[in-house]
């Protein structure tokens, strides 16, 4: 992993130059995510407590005539365009065109004239990491259109826009907690987010002052069939809810839990079960201690929120696992895997001085099982999308 870098926004200006000539109109910006706990709760319209990183995304964009939008992207090198036709309908631009695609198919959807526009991509959040490449570019993308064209659409309501690119267009079953992250997450702050109303609250997490960091560690262990198992994981938590008789699993109190565990038969089910829900009474507790400043003792409840992970819903690998173990070896006050799963990042939280001490055990224990060396990185809470200067 490449640590934040403050000239992304440079690259995407430079490229527009270089791409298409002259100034970009402006430059807009989405960070990728941790998420601090609460996995697997938000399309159980439970919560989560993510916060935005300092890696970013970044459009610099111009209108063009017509309906016409053109994109260029630093990763890959090559500019695509696509036209009205190619949006009117899902699945018409593929690969990463998509993402952009189906931001503007999302919003003419909702009804909005969106501008013809020039876009040049630049980006420092690592791709298939779990730490939202997708939202933040879906989110970078969303905010320079809406801009462009002088487009009314409150922040509130503009995570559930880009989700639908990602769900309808694109055709990943993600939910809320990415793109919600990505665009109203603010620094210094986690994100509380209550999936179901798509209420927040920004809740303090000052690393700095309570003498904390976040270690970031990328596992690099090849995604191994996530979006079948992402998938395969929303039908279990779907039949749960539905043996239950409630509309989501964000409805079994975690005082009816093992009453409700006692109504399934099966025993897959009823371990999907017993994550959702355990989880969700950890983003709380999380909440709740961090409300009250006690931000060391919010450790042990990451940690149980990776054993579930890997117990119950049983979507960790050993990279993964490796790298918590390592991590609360060595000192972490609390290691969790962050994301969707089956590979991707673990974040630990340490004292500020062990963050470098802690990164080196992580990487002695990859290196004793063979496995590729990890990224590690410390990270701060940091702004939601914005119009850069
Ligand atoms: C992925 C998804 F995109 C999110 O919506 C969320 O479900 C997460 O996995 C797991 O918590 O990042």
């Amino acid at each position: 992993m490449t640590n934040p870098s403050s000239d992304v926004a440079e690259r995407a200006a430079a490229g527009f130059s270089a791409q298409f000539g002259g100034q970009a109109a402006g430059r807009w910006a989405a960070p990728g995510r941790v998420n601090l706990i609460g996995e697997h709760t938000d399309y159980n319209d439970g919560f989560v407590l993510p916060f935005a990183l300092p890696m970013r995304t970044v459009a610099a964009a111009d209108r063009q005539d017509g309906e016409h939008w053109t994109v260029w992207s630093e990763l890959s090198g090559e500019a695509i365009t696509f036209g009205a036709d190619d949006v009117a309908e899902p699945g018409r631009v593929t690969g990463w065109g998509a993402y952009v695609a189906g931001v503007v198919w999302a919003l003419r959807e909702a009804g909005h004239q969106v501008p013809g526009a020039r876009l040049a991509i630049a980006s420092d959040v690592p791709l298939g990491s779990g730490l939202s490449s997708s939202a933040a570019l879906e989110s970078a993308v969303l905010a320079a259109l809406l801009d462009l064209g002088g487009l009314e659409l409150a922040p509130a309501l503009q995570p559930r826009l880009a989700q639908r690119a990602e769900n309808v267009y694109v055709g990943a079953p993600t939910g809320i907690m990415d793109q919600s992250a990505s665009i109203r997450c603010r620094a210094g702050h986690a994100l509380f987010l209550d999936c179901r109303d798509e209420s927040v609250e920004h809740i303090p997490f000052d690393l700095e002052a309570a003498g904390l960091a976040v270690l970031v560690i990328d596992s690099r262990a090849p995604h191994r069939h996530a979006d079948g198992e992402y998938a395969a994981r929303r039908r279990s938590c779907e039949a749960g809810a539905s043996a239950l008789g409630v509309a989501a699993l964000r409805d079994v109190g975690i005082d009816q839990l093992d009453a409700a565990l006692a109504q399934l038969d099966d025993e897959e089910t009823r371990r999907r079960v017993r994550h959702v829900v355990t989880e969700d009474q950890r983003v709380l507790d999380t909440v709740a201690l961090l409300r009250a400043a006690r931000v060391r003792d919010i450790g042990p409840l990451l940690t149980a929120s990776h054993v579930s992970m890997r117990d119950d819903f049983e979507i960790t690998v050993p990279e993964v696992d490796t790298a918590v173990e390592a991590a609360l070896a060595a000192g972490a006050l609390g290691a969790r895997m962050t994301g969707g799963g089956f590979g991707g990042c673990v974040l630990a939280l340490v004292e500020a001085d062990s963050a470098d001490a802690v990164a080196a055990a992580a990487t002695e224990a990859y290196a004793e099982r063979g496995f590729t060396a990890p990224g590690t990185v410390t990270v701060l809470p940091s702004p939601g999308a914005t119009r850069l200067p």
